[in-house]
């Protein structure tokens, strides 16, 4: 398949290699209007380290791409389409993914004739230069249909899936969407304010918190009409936390490097939809405001 991926970041970088190695035809959208990138794959084992060098930045190749796969992060999806809008052909299919919600109807308004899918994925993956990436953890990935046409493209799910497994279709994408915001709920503000790991959440000084967290994420996500206890959410959360126990998140790194953080997407679409069912969230939203300050901190600099 010839397949256009803009956000060439961790897990943009991860699954370009991936999708590579199966004879895809990556063609990377970058910001530096460079015509080739080389990037270094490093697997989980570590010990092997691959090479590839991926055509960029031809308005032609998007136009022929079968798919467009967007990777950057949900405050930049917008831009990313807008930029490019003009060169993807009407019926390609468009597939999303990043962390929280609150795209989807930003992207129905900008591309109203494409198949949109929507994709979350526990994959772990860090870069460790700009041209480096390493998969850090194997997670499960999930893709589903944002609009009726994009159920005519759930075939991608096993070009997905041959690539860097487990992919899986999901009938209600919104659900896994929500399940992952559950999680990023809890762990991202947190690691980011506290400047540690994952797996210092564990510790018990975290305890009430992050029960707390879960049961107003699972009180908004029951008005939603996704009925989970709060307890199962807080054993999801507690895996996650001991599987990337040595991680970093991708908030905590955006606050430590000075880069905008995914908050209003993830917290602040939890606030968002908890505003609109009249469900109090006062531990989120304090979380939120602690992000907010850490940001306005140094957009003030
Ligand atoms: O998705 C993540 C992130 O860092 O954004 C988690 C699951 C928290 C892993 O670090």
């Amino acid at each position: 398949m010839k397949i256009t991926l803009l956000g060439a970041g961790a897990i943009g970088g991860l699954w370009s290699c991936q999708l590579a190695k199966q004879g895809h035809h990556l063609h990377l959208w970058t910001r530096d209007n460079a015509k080739k990138i080389n990037l270094t794959f490093k697997g989980l084992n570590q010990a092997e380290t691959e090479r590839f060098t991926f055509h960029c930045n031809d308005k032609a190749a998007v136009t022929e791409s079968d798919c467009i796969f967007i990777t950057v992060k949900a405050f930049q999806v917008e831009q990313a389409l807008r930029d490019l809008h003009p060169y993807i052909g009407s019926t390609t299919p468009v597939i999303i993914m990043h962390n929280g919600m609150g795209t989807q109807q930003m992207v129905h308004q900008l591309l109203p004739n494409n198949p949109i899918i929507y994709a979350t994925t526990s994959q772990a993956a860090f870069k460790s230069g700009p041209r480096q990436v390493n998969h850090t953890g194997i997670g499960q990935t999930w893709m589903g249909a944002e609009n009726n046409a994009g159920n005519n493209f759930a075939f991608l799910v096993e070009v997905f899936n041959q690539a860097l497994a487990p992919c899986q279709w999901h009938q209600d994408i919104s659900q896994p969407l929500w399940q992952k915001l559950a999680i990023n709920c809890a762990i991202n503000p947190l690691t980011a304010s506290h400047q540690c790991q994952n797996g210092k959440l564990a510790r018990p000084e975290f305890n009430d918190l992050l029960t707390q967290i879960c049961q107003e994420v699972a009180t908004v996500m029951s008005a939603e009409g996704y009925r989970v206890k709060a307890s199962e959410l807080r054993q999801q959360v507690d895996g996650v936390i001991k599987a990337t126990a040595t991680n970093f998140s991708s908030m905590n790194q955006d606050i430590c490097q000075q880069r905008p953080t995914e908050i209003d997407y993830i917290t602040g679409y939890l606030i968002a939809r908890a505003k609109v069912h009249d469900i109090p969230v006062p531990v989120n939203t304090q979380l939120w405001q602690q992000i907010k300050q850490l940001e306005q901190e140094y957009n003030d600099e």
